[in-house]
Formats: C-alpha cells, sequence, structure tokens
C-alpha cells in the first residue's frame, strides 16, 4: 500500500505539471481527492490493514494528500495571477496621460451684445424695465401716435392675434407702458424680443431690440447724439463710423435713423447695405409731445429723446455676420467663430 501510494504521488506531480488551465486544475483535484477520487479509494482500503500498519499508512497518506493539496494551491496560484494580468492588459488605464481638456462654451453673439450695451447703459444711469411681447393695440401703437388705419402702421407688417392683441413690432410699447407708471425725470432702456412679417439677409421675422427712453426737463437734440455717439463708441471702438440721417417715426419729431460702417465691406458699398457703405442700426428722436400728453405726462414741462437699437444688427457688425438669420439657425459650427 506505500508502494501504491508513493506511485500515486510520482503520477499526480507528472499529471499537474502538464496542466494548463483552471479546469483542468479542478478535474484533477476531483480525480485524486474527490468523494470517488484515487487517494480516497486508498484510504478506504486501510480497514483491511492490520492495526498495528494502520498509523503508519495513514501518516503517509496524510502526507501525500497534504503535497497534492499544496500543489493544487500553488498552481491555482499561477492561473489566478495570469487571469488577472490579463484582465489588467485589457482595461489598461494610463494613469499619466493628460485629461482631456473640457471645451469651454460662449454666449450667443447677441446675448453678448445684449450685455454690453445693457452694462453700458446702466453705466450711464439707465434703469432696465421689460414689457409683454403679447401685446396690446394701444400700446404698440395706438399710445404712439399711430391710430387706427394710419399709413405709417405699413413701416411695420405687424403680425396681428386680434384685431386688439399682436406680437410686439417694436420695443417701444415699453415707452408707453413706462410712461403711464413712472414719475419724470427718469431713464430707461428695455431689450426684448420683437416681431415683424420680414426676411432676408438683415431683415428676421423674430430680432430683438433695445428701447432707450430718457424724460426729464430740458431735453433736447444733443442730449440725444451725446449718449448715442458715447454708447457707439463703447459698443464699437473708437474707429468707427457713425451716420445720423434725418427720417420718419410718428412718435418722436424731430426722428433720425443712425448707420454704422457696414460689416461686410467696410464702408465702399456691397449688396448687404445696397452699395451705401453703411447698415442701419437704430432710429431715434424727441418724444412727439403728442405721445408725453397721451400717456399723463406734462409736456409744458417736461420733454424726452427716446431710442429703439437693432440688437441682431449690432451683433453682425461686430462679428462681420453676413446673414442675420445665421445667428438662429444654431449651427455650432457658426457659433463657435464668435466666441
Ligand atoms: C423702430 O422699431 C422704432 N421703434 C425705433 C425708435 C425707437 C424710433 C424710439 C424712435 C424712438 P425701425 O422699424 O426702424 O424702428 O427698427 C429699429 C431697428 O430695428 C432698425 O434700425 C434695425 O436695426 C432693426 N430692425 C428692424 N427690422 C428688423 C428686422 N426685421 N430684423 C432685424 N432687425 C430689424
Amino acid at each position: 500500500m506505500q508502494e501504491k501510494l508513493q506511485q500515486l504521488s510520482i503520477q499526480a506531480k507528472t499529471e499537474l505539471n502538464q496542466i494548463a488551465d483552471a479546469v483542468a486544475l479542478n478535474n484533477f483535484k476531483v480525480k485524486y481527492l474527490g468523494k470517488q477520487g484515487l487517494l480516497t479509494e486508498i484510504l478506504r482500503g486501510m480497514r483491511d490493514l492490520p492495526a498495528e500498519q494502520r498509523p503508519v499508512v495513514g501518516a503517509l497518506v496524510n502526507q501525500v494528500r497534504q503535497e497534492i493539496e499544496e500543489q493544487i494551491a500553488s498552481k491555482q496560484e499561477q492561473f489566478d495571477k495570469i487571469q488577472l494580468e490579463k484582465e489588467l492588459a485589457k482595461n489598461y488605464i494610463d494613469i499619466t496621460e493628460p485629461a482631456k481638456g473640457h471645451e469651454k462654451g460662449a454666449l450667443h453673439p447677441l446675448s453678448q451684445v445684449f450685455e454690453l450695451l445693457i452694462d453700458s447703459c446702466v453705466n450711464m444711469g439707465f434703469k432696465v424695465v421689460e414689457g409683454p411681447e403679447v401685446e396690446l393695440d394701444y400700446y404698440n401703437f395706438e399710445a404712439l401716435n399711430i391710430p387706427k388705419n394710419h399709413p405709417s402702421r405699413d413701416m411695420q407688417d405687424t403680425f396681428f392675434i386680434t384685431d386688439n392683441i399682436l406680437l410686439r413690432s417694436q420695443t417701444s410699447s415699453v415707452q408707453a407702458r413706462t410712461m403711464q407708471v413712472m414719475k419724470p425725470p427718469f431713464k430707461i432702456i428695455s431689450p426684448g424680443r420683437v416681431y415683424r412679417n420680414d426676411s432676408d439677409a438683415t431683415h428676421s421675422p423674430v430680432f430683438h431690440q433695445m428701447e432707450g427712453l430718457v424724460v426729464d426737463e430740458n431735453i433736447s437734440m444733443a442730449d440725444l447724439k451725446a449718449m448715442l455717439v458715447e454708447l457707439m463708441r463703447k459698443t464699437f471702438g473708437e474707429q468707427t463710423q457713425i451716420r445720423f440721417r434725418p427720417s420718419f417715426f410718428p412718435f418722436t419729431e424731430p426722428s433720425v435713423e443712425v448707420d454704422v460702417t457696414c460689416p461686410t465691406c467696410r464702408g465702399s458699398g456691397c449688396r448687404l447695405c445696397k452699395g451705401t457703405g453703411y447698415m442701419e442700426l437704430l432710429g431715434a428722436g424727441i418724444v412727439n409731445p403728442k405721445v408725453l400728453e397721451e400717456c399723463g405726462i406734462d409736456s409744458k414741462k417736461y420733454r424726452g429723446f427716446a431710442f429703439g437699437f437693432g440688437a441682431d444688427r449690432v451683433a453682425m457688425v461686430k462679428n462681420s455676420i453676413s446673414d442675420i438669420r445665421s445667428m438662429f439657425r444654431n449651427d455650432i459650427r457658426f457659433l463657435k467663430q464668435m466666441k
């Protein structure tokens, strides 16, 4: 029996050396140490041994079992190590690799323009007020000296919701609302979205204006001009050429339109500026006394000046954008250039 055990031990060692994976190792374990295993079988045979031999053979069986168990454990350790290395190689993380940077976002060109215009005006003492985009005909037109069926309504192609309710076509509606609730003197600006049935390279059906209104005693055209020149310089820099042209608005008298050098041709004349070299940015003027009276302000004591910027046009000029509509297409390749 001792000989049998020694042979089993040698056989086990030889077999173990040839084992190449964990499955084969498990089969080997069952073959030698399992309930029906070769070593267990020898143990069972001990019953037939004379009593004095049993402790000697018993000790030998235990020794062979221990050797086999140790060899299995060592082989298992090798396989575990190989498996771990494989896993690590598969999920390799190079902790020394520099991190990928996050792409920096930026404000939309229009938001940048609004921030700039609003900051400049607030620094000059203006207060920001807002008005509704769905507006009464009264505030958008009638209070501003534009009665129903008056031909000057054609200057703005308006989206009507009912006879008396419309999408505001100008932020001047906030002028009328403000004059009815604020006591002069005051200086307000009102940035916001406006709507007109208009669409080409310099006109969008949804666009943005910033209204300004100053009501005080002794206001003159000189105050309006000085304020606008200062605001234009802050917005476009000292070099920009600005042009004041006489114009007409029913709610201001006298009225002007203010142009700035064209973003595309820089003044030499092109299709965008219709050969003039300039782009129109805003309308302005001295508030018509009829409007002051309609809104409850004493026109003998107070005068006012008002202006209405096209904020999208300011963004066009600042960023040399040749089609206003490209600002609303949300094409990220275009917007990235405006950072
Ligand atoms: C007005 O809307 C007057 N409310 C401005 C005003 C305010 C005059 C206060 C006097 C006193 P106008 O229709 O010209 O005026 O528009 C003003 C500016 O808005 C234009 O100079 C232009 O820069 C811009 N604008 C007008 N229509 C569009 C459009 N469809 N798309 C983009 N910008 C436009």
